[in-house]
């Protein structure tokens, strides 16, 4: 990557409207993911869920994290929104 774009992406005020958010990382076990496909069907669903600021799913770790604003959105929801997709997940 230039380190044009670098810089870009780490200038200041990038994330500015973040920073009176309660952000939170939650991190979530989720079970029935088969292919890749499955983690991005997930990663899509949390990352549009409002409130999410950033979703990663991890296939081979059957794991999720999930930054979001607590003041917006609670665990539970997120929760939800995996199983939704039939996906089983231990918190
Ligand atoms: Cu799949």
């Amino acid at each position: 990557m230039p380190p044009a774009l670098w810089y870009n992406r780490a200038s200041p005020g990038a994330n500015v409207h973040h920073i009176n958010m309660a952000a939170q990382t939650l991190h979530l076990t989720v079970h029935g993911m088969t292919c890749g496909n499955c983690a991005r069907t997930i990663e899509r669903k949390l990352a549009s869920t409002p409130g999410v600021t950033k979703a990663t799913v991890d296939l081979q770790a059957t794991r999720a994290s999930v930054e979001y604003d607590a003041d917006l959105v609670k665990p539970d929801v997120l929760v939800k929104a995996v199983r939704e997709l039939g996906y089983e997940v231990a918190a």
